[in-house]
């Protein structure tokens, strides 16, 4: 019985998946971008035991009900699968979030099970072949295998949609600010509200040309460090993927009104001189791009509204790590 433990970070889209064209395999509809976050991450121990009699899971010190690791065990059949393993295995894992607001998120968690599980049933993966199976436990996991600005290229079955880095190391003065302003569990889950905008909402033709031009513009704006290029994509390609949700039937939103307020004051900010851009998933949560210099003005304005325990600097975060 060999325990093995791997840490993943969590990513932000900044262009963004929203729509599987394959619910099983995770086969996106478009392409996205991402940058990984070095403030948010997953450790995750797995060890396959012969004494076990099922595969338990622990989460923040909490032994998990069947029904809600169900995806893990679905995982896991997947590696034992791949590995020829036939125990079954511990899984004990923990999100690293500064606060206790929770950011907690499916793309460091299975991106960083995806490594321990392989890994502990002796497998030697790529990171290639990593993002691969990351991808089968949640579609933002394929990204967190990578550190930097990292491409999922959607592909069309299992070999060819994958993560690839797109600068990995970067050197770039910037910051992403969290703002945590509700820290419950989101009533819509992404891939129920994902799939409701695929098939209802009439917009989603128009979203994968979006996002299609929204790449080819950002991938140079990023490699020219052009922030407002890449603030003004990132922003409107958030808000578009938004207009999914409201233009789903039934129509719903992820946003309520400390959203909408704080949408507000990064636009006033940046009317104020202090270049800043939002962007927010499938929650009410926003993150702001700035820049390093910009950071005190974005914190303390931020913080002076909703309160400082709520604001969360983070920078560019690595790839994946056995520990
Ligand atoms: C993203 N999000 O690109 C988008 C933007 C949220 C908004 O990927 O069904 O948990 O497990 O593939 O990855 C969140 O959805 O969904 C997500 P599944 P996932 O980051």
């Amino acid at each position: 019985m060999t325990a093995v433990t791997a840490r993943a970070h969590t990513n932000i889209a900044l262009v963004k998946y929203w729509g599987k064209a394959d619910t099983d395999l995770i086969i996106p509809q478009t392409s996205s971008l991402s940058l990984t976050l070095d403030q948010f991450y997953t450790d995750t121990t797995v060890a396959f035991d012969a004494t076990l009699t099922t595969d338990t899971v622990t989460l923040d010190d909490t032994r998990l009900s069947t029904t809600a690791s169900q995806k893990v065990h679905r995982f896991l059949d997947l590696v034992r699968q791949r590995s020829g393993e036939t125990r079954f295995a511990s899984v004990t894992s923990t999100n690293h979030v500064p606060t206790a607001a929770g950011l907690a998120s499916s793309a460091s968690a299975f991106a960083a099970l995806a490594g321990a599980a392989s890994r502990a049933a002796g497998l030697d993966l790529s990171r290639a072949d990593l993002s691969r199976l990351a991808r089968r436990g949640s579609g933002s996991a394929t990204r967190s295998i990578f550190g930097g600005f990292v491409e999922w290229q959607a592909g069309h079955d299992d070999q060819t949609s994958v993560a690839v880095p797109f600068q990995e190391h970067v050197d770039w003065p910037i910051a992403m600010v969290a703002l945590l302003l509700d820290p419950h569990h989101k009533k819509i889950s992404s891939r129920q509200g994902m799939q409701s905008s695929v098939t209802t909402s009439p917009y989603y033709p128009a979203w994968k040309q979006v996002v299609a031009a929204d790449l080819a513009a950002i991938k140079p704006a990023i490699l020219a460090q052009d922030f407002t290029a890449t603030g003004e994509i990132l922003e409107a390609n958030a808000m578009r993927m938004h207009a999914l949700t409201l233009s789903a039937n039934p129509p719903y939103s992820y946003f309520n009104g400390d959203t909408l307020t704080a949408m507000q004051t990064v636009r006033h900010l940046r009317e104020a001189g202090v270049a800043s851009y939002y962007t927010l998933d499938a929650g009410p949560n926003l993150k702001v791009f700035c820049q390093t210099p910009d950071l005190p003005a974005v914190t303390t304005q931020l913080a002076a509204q909703f309160g400082a325990n709520r604001v969360v600097v983070a920078h560019p975060g690595p790839g994946i790590q056995f520990l």
